[in-house]
C-alpha cells in the first residue's frame, strides 16, 4: 500500500477542520470500507540565499535555509502574477509559484488510514475549555485513561521507530545501548514536518525508558537525566543542519495531556508558527522550565501539581468526568458561567 494508491482511493465524507492560519485542512473520508483521515498543509516558501541577519552578539542568525537551485524560490519561481487592485503605493494580486514534487512542493499530505473514532475526534472542529486538572483529578480519571490509551495497537508506531528500525533512513541521532537502556533516546524528523524547509523544522526525541508516561511521572529523581537530554539535543541538532538552526533557536518542549504516553520531546524551530496552539489545545511546557520547576514540586514532582491547560470537548476526559469538575470549578470559585446567573462582583 503506497500513499498514492490510499489517496487515490479516498472517498470523501466531510471536512474535519480547515484554518486558514496554518493553511491546513483535515477531510474525512474511508479507503476500502474504512476510515480515513486525510490532512493537507501548504509548504513554506523557499528563498536561495542564505540570508543573515546581524545580531547583538556579533554572530549572525540564519533566516533562510540556503538551497543550491533556486529557479523554484519566490521571485524566481513566480510563473504568472495577476494584479487585482492598487490604491496609492499599494499593490495586491494573485500569483502562479513554480512548483517541483522535490524541490518545490505544494503541500505536505498526512493520511492516517484505518483511523480509528479516537483520530477522527482529534481532528475535528471542537469547542475547547480551560481545565483545572487537580491531583485527584489525575489519579481517578487520567490514570485509567491513560491505561486505556497504552494498548500495543496504539503504541505500535513508536516501538517500531524504537525497537523495528521504522523511519531508520531519517533517524537524525540514537543512543541506546541494553545496559544503558534508561539514557537512551533516538530523535527523528515529527511526522509535522516537511523534512525540507528548516523554519518549519519539527523533531521529536523519543526516549527508551518506559516508565514515564506523561509530565505528571517527572520528579526531582529526573532531573539530571532531564538536564543531560536537554544539553544534548541542544548540540546535536544545531551541528546536523550545519548550524542553519543555533541552540537558541530551538523550542524543547513536551505536551500535556499528550496524544501518546511514552515519553517524548518536541523539538521546533523558534519560526514555526501555530506551535501553542495545536490541536485540541494542550499545554505546552519548555523543557527548561520542567527541569526548573523540579526543584521547587517537593520529592513527587508533577504529581502533587495542579496543571490548568485547554481541553476540547471531543478529548475522551472531556466526557470522562472532566466536563463536570469545569462546572464545579466554576461554582466554587463563585464564576458565573452565563449572563443570567451572574450580575456583578457582588
Ligand atoms: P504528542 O505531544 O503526544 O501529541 O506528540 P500531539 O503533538 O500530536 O498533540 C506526538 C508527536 O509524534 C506529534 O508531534 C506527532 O506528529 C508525532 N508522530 C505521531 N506519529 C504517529 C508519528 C509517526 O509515525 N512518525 C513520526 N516521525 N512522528 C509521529
Amino acid at each position: 500500500q503506497d500513499l498514492a494508491s490510499l489517496v487515490g482511493r479516498f472517498k470523501y465524507v466531510r471536512v474535519l477542520d480547515s484554518n486558514p492560519h496554518t493553511k491546513i485542512i483535515s477531510l474525512l473520508g474511508n479507503i476500502d470500507g474504512k476510515d480515513a483521515v486525510l490532512t493537507a498543509e501548504k509548504t513554506h516558501f523557499i528563498f536561495d540565499e542564505t540570508v543573515r541577519r546581524p545580531s547583538q552578539s556579533g554572530r549572525s542568525t540564519p533566516v533562510f535555509f540556503h538551497r543550491e537551485i533556486d529557479e523554484y524560490s519566490f521571485l524566481n519561481g513566480i510563473t504568472d502574477l495577476k494584479e487585482l487592485t492598487s490604491n496609492d503605493i499599494y499593490y495586491w494580486g494573485l500569483s502562479v509559484l513554480k512548483q517541483h514534487i522535490l524541490h518545490n512542493p505544494t503541500a505536505k499530505v498526512n493520511l492516517i488510514w484505518p483511523a480509528s473514532q479516537l483520530h477522527i475526534k482529534g481532528y475535528d472542529q471542537q469547542d475547547l475549555h480551560v481545565v483545572r486538572e487537580t491531583p485527584e483529578m489525575y489519579a481517578n480519571m487520567v490514570v485509567p485513561f491513560i491505561q486505556e490509551m497504552c494498548t500495543s495497537e496504539r503504541m505500535k508506531w513508536v516501538n517500531n521507530i524504537l525497537y523495528e528500525g521504522a523511519e531508520d533512513d531519517r533517524v537524525v541521532y540514537k543512543e541506546y545501548s541494553e545496559r544503558n537502556k534508561d539514557d537512551g533516546f533516538v530523535i527523528l524528523p515529527d511526522m509535522k514536518w516537511d523534512g525540507i524547509n528548516i523554519d518549519s523544522l519539527y523533531l521529536v526525541a523519543i526516549v527508551y525508558r518506559d516508565d514515564i508516561k506523561s509530565l505528571r511521572d517527572l520528579s526531582p529523581k529526573h532531573r539530571d537525566w532531564l538536564i543531560r537530554l536537554n544539553k544534548k539535543i541542544k548540540t546535536i541538532i544545531p551541528q546536523h543542519y550545519d548550524y542553519n538552526v543555533n541552540p537558541d533557536e530551538l523550542r524543547v518542549f513536551v505536551h500535556y495531556q499528550p496524544s501518546y504516553y511514552h515519553f517524548h520531546v518536541h523539538i521546533v524551530n523558534i519560526r514555526h508558527p501555530g506551535v501553542g496552539e495545536e490541536r485540541g489545545g494542550g499545554k505546552t511546557m519548555l523543557l527548561e522550565d520542567i527541569i526548573e520547576a523540579l526543584d521547587f514540586l517537593g520529592p513527587d514532582g508533577y504529581m502533587k501539581k495542579t496543571l490548568t491547560y485547554v481541553i476540547g470537548e471531543n478529548h475522551e476526559l472531556w466526557r470522562k468526568g472532566f466536563k463536570e469538575e469545569v462546572k464545579k470549578q466554576l461554582e466554587h470559585d463563585g464564576i458565573a458561567t452565563s449572563p443570567e446567573k451572574g450580575s456583578g462582583f457582588n
